[in-house]
């Protein structure tokens, strides 16, 4: 500090103390500047407290070793942490964030129809909002809102989609680490079975959010039994959540697991990372303690025996869409934007043998709806036809494959 203070100084602008007695279980709580929020979160200037259970140890998960801070960590403990959920754990901090200037990206289709780079940027420029000197194009054209998205963030990390296709433009590589490596935000990993908390936050800034896992549920009221579960879960301003899971998902199979920000534009700005789940002892993988014995949670098939199964062969088709058959394909709305009410270069999905009726014949499409009862097998048998190269989200891959395809 600056200047001496001798003990009953008043609280200046040097220095502040606060004391806590953390006498509930509130979970994660953040804090920030608030006077000049806009230029210094994205610098940093904001961070989080979480209040663990009662003794517990919190631990590096590779060496074990005992940590003060970070957005992973193995906590230790024997208490209750949620529904169904006691003991130790792995857990994620998941901070969301948007208006990050220099991850935003130049929208370059949709509505309103995108600016040029240069006069993006000038366009979105101010004193609080520095943009960037350059923008790489969204990895998703069709954007609507806006000339440029706002930027945004895991825990101060961004994978960013574009930049990835910049560097090779195979879109169904996109999430793979074997051609990209490991994405920069938090990797979570852990053992099939083991206990995983999400601290999940929306510290900063304008928006909101979704936080989506892919093939993991949980409950957002988290000690409530009949708290619905879900994978998707919408956030605002300075809301937070504390989500258990068990690592494996549903399927309690070994994998790559996507989590991310649900909102196109953060995705495309690199909002996503993987939770890694092994059913296998790594050498870089401490064990939770209490699962010990995962590798007997492990499920070998996905179907009971003797479930009915049924059969589903799905292709991807380009079509053209129409949204309303009497409407124009383009309506002014003001100044030059314009709603787009058709797509030329659609692509659905359609049943294999309805594909007429879906696409060719001047039928409407629907989004293609499937059908099954609780207890049936689903086997989908998908074909890409005449479609740009993509990816599908796959709900059960080994750790081998490295990243989602
Ligand atoms: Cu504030």
């Amino acid at each position: 500090m600056t200047h001496a203070h001798a003990a009953g100084h008043i609280v200046t602008t040097e220095y502040v103390r606060y004391r806590w007695w953390v006498d509930v279980d509130m979970g994660l709580v953040f804090w920030h500047d608030h006077a000049f929020g806009a230029t210094t979160w994205p610098h940093g200037g904001i961070g989080s407290t979480i209040a663990e259970p009662w003794g517990s140890t919190y631990h590096d998960p590779t060496t074990g070793k005992l940590i003060r801070s970070g957005p992973v960590a193995d906590i230790h403990s024997t208490e209750i942490v949620g529904y169904n959920t006691q003991g130790s754990f792995r857990e994620l901090v998941a901070q969301v964030s948007d208006t990050v200037p220099h991850t935003a990206q130049l929208v370059t289709a949709g509505n309103p129809p995108g600016l040029s780079r240069e006069n993006a940027i000038a366009a979105g420029q101010s004193i609080s909002f520095q943009m960037p000197m350059d923008m790489l194009e969204v990895a998703f054209p069709l954007l609507n809102g806006g000339t440029h998205t706002t930027g945004g963030a895991f825990n101060f990390r961004a994978a960013s989609l574009a930049s990835r296709l910049a560097s090779n433009k195979d879109a169904s590589m996109v999430f793979s680490s074997k051609v990209h490596g490991d994405p920069s935000t938090p990797l979570l990993r852990a053992y099939v079975g083991d206990n995983i908390v999400f601290r999940l936050l929306a510290g900063m800034q304008n928006e909101t959010h979704t936080f989506v896992v892919s093939g993991h549920g949980y409950r957002p009221e988290r000690y409530d039994r009949d708290s619905r579960v879900t994978n998707a879960l919408h956030v605002g301003i300075a809301e937070r959540y504390d989500l258990p899971t068990k690592a494996g998902g549903f399927q309690q199979m070994a994998g790559d697991y996507l989590y991310y920000n649900g909102r196109t534009s953060k995705l495309s700005e690199g909002s996503w990372g993987i939770i890694r789940v092994h059913d296998e002892v790594q050498k870089s993988l401490k064990i939770l303690p209490g699962n010990e014995d995962f590798k007997r949670k492990v499920k070998k098939t996905l179907c009971p025996k003797g479930a009915p199964v049924k059969n589903f062969s799905v292709v991807a088709i380009d079509t053209t869409l129409k949204f309303h058959p009497n409407a124009e394909d383009e309506i002014e709305v003001d100044f030059e934007r314009k709603l787009l009410l058709a797509n030329a270069s659609a692509k659905i999905f359609a049943l294999e043998g309805e594909v007429k009726q879906a696409a060719e014949d001047g039928h409407m499409p629907h989004p293609l709806t499937l059908r099954v009862n609780i207890g049936d097998c689903v086997k989908i048998k998908l074909t890409n036809r005449k479609y740009s190269r993509w990816f599908v989200w796959r709900y059960h891959h080994r750790p081998a494959w490295f990243g989602v395809s």
